[in-house]
């Protein structure tokens, strides 16, 4: 009895801890801007978990609205466009990069120079929240 306990309370455990390390955020950056305009982040999004994951939300205190974006084709013109969520299929890195999907920050509260580093706060659906370092370069 004891011991299926104790079996019981670490299968817990250590599906807790898998499903936290499930996404690795890496290589996180954003170009420069200046207050009022607007710039994008762009990282690398890992899942190694053995189910979807979706990223829904994206939250910076930089910038008056963040979103989320992909870059479409249209008529030869490309243009951004905002989406709910992007999913991260199971043992898959998706980039958000140049000219792809991206973190759109609109409306800048202040400059944004080169070797700053601000906090993107990223949600995933039914995970805990990702605070990601995000310094920032030159494209
Ligand atoms: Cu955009």
């Amino acid at each position: 009895m004891r011991k299926s306990l104790l079996f019981l309370t670490m299968t817990i455990f250590y599906s807790c801890a898998a499903i936290a390390q499930d996404i690795i955020i890496s290589k996180p950056w954003m170009r420069p801007g200046i207050a009022g305009s607007n710039t994008a982040v762009y990282l690398l999004i890992t899942n190694n978990g053995k189910v979807d994951h979706e990223l829904v939300d994206a939250e910076s205190q930089v910038a008056v609205i963040t979103e989320i974006h992909k870059t479409v084709m249209e008529n030869d013109i490309s243009k951004m466009v905002r989406v709910d969520k992007i999913v991260i299929p199971a043992g898959q890195t998706v980039a958000l990069q140049p000219k792809g999907m991206h973190i759109m920050l609109m409306n800048l509260k202040h400059d944004l120079n080169v070797g700053s580093v601000y906090e993107l706060v990223l949600s995933f659906k039914g995970l805990e929240t990702q605070v990601v370092q995000v310094p920032v370069k030159q494209g």
